[in-house]
């Protein structure tokens, strides 16, 4: 595998889970794959999961691991094409992604969508760079367009938790203050689609995601609707598509509530976090026991380990 960006990167999804979990099962096995291997982790955003469990799935591989906080701890890195570097940004990322490259076998990225220009965002302007420049294989660790080790892990978390061959599977819109990416959505949609789920995509008007995301969804408007019979609601704030990266809606009426969770089959309540208490979700709910939060978060050691796994096999099969 030389790059991790959608679910077909992994091939066949229910492979990919019984590796997920005889990795769960039995995480040590493979350390001798990641000896002498080294992963490079940059971050150009926040993280507090995507970091430590990527660590934590390389270790558990026997990988030495090293992460860069790039804004904080790099030279600021110039990525428009033809401008005159007498700014800000000592460093162009045309030379800065090969440099990475040199330092280690596998590269993680994080770059968010940063809502100056949808074409930037969608056409994945930064993971590009480290696709085409990096020469090795890319995982994104959120780029703007999607959160794939996330959306694994989600997928990980419903075979674990799931009481019925095919559950409903809801993922609702929620309130929030700031203006945030539509990537673990999209991600969401895309791989819960080809999943054995009923999925169903609620939220208010002008909150459609991509077109290439929401196409085959069952698209509720009415959220109570949507909540009855749920085996699992998934709730998450985006900011618009359209009217792209516009908070159109505040509406606490759309926070996830005791009384919503009562219309589900006893559903399971999950978040990718960190989560805005009392706006997407209230203390109830997320202290309640059908929440599966943490659960969900450990999962994303072994969605990582998994694809961290291949990479490195795919690695060792390039010597033999
Ligand atoms: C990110 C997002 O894509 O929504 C990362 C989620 C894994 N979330 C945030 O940036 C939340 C920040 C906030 O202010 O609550």
């Amino acid at each position: 595998m030389k790059r991790f960006l959608t679910p077909a990167d992994l091939g066949d999804l229910r492979k990919a889970l019984e590796d997920a979990k005889s990795v769960k099962n039995n995480p040590y096995a493979d350390q001798a794959l990641g000896r002498n291997k080294t992963l490079l982790l940059i971050f150009f955003n926040s993280s507090l999961r995507t970091r430590l469990s990527s660590q934590r799935a390389g270790f558990n591989l026997g990988m030495n691991v090293i992460v860069l906080d790039i804004n904080n701890d790099g030279w600021k890195l110039e990525t428009e094409f033809g401008v005159v570097m007498d700014g800000d940004k000592p460093e162009h990322i045309r030379e800065a992604v090969p440099v990475m490259g040199q330092y280690c076998d596998i590269i993680g990225v994080r770059s968010f969508a940063r809502f100056e220009s949808k074409e930037d965002d969608y056409s994945e302007k930064i993971l590009n760079q480290f696709i085409e420049l990096s020469g090795k294989p890319v995982i994104s660790l959120e780029s703007a367009t999607r959160h794939p080790l996330q959306a694994f892990a989600d997928l990980i978390t419903i075979e674990e938790y799931k009481t019925k061959p095919r559950p409903k599977v809801v993922l609702t819109w929620a309130p929030h203050p700031r203006a945030l990416p539509q990537a673990v959505p999209n991600s969401f949609v895309e791989w819960m689609k080809i999943a054995d789920v009923d999925l169903v995509v609620t939220h208010p008007e002008g909150y459609d995601l991509a077109p290439e995301f929401m196409e085959g969804v069952t698209y509720e408007p009415n959220q109570q609707k949507a909540f009855e019979g749920a085996d699992f609601i998934y709730a998450k704030n985006w900011a618009s598509f359209n009217q792209y990266g516009q908070i159109l809606s505040k509406d606490r009426s759309w926070t996830v509530d005791e009384a919503k969770m009562a219309l589900t089959n006893n559903a399971k309540f999950m978040h990718c976090l960190p989560v805005r208490r009392n706006m997407i979700v209230t203390d109830g709910v997320i202290e309640s026991p059908n929440s599966i939060v943490v659960q969900e978060a450990a999962n994303r050691v072994v969605s990582a380990q998994v694809v961290l796994k291949r990479m490195l096999q795919t690695i060792a099969e390039a010597y033999d």
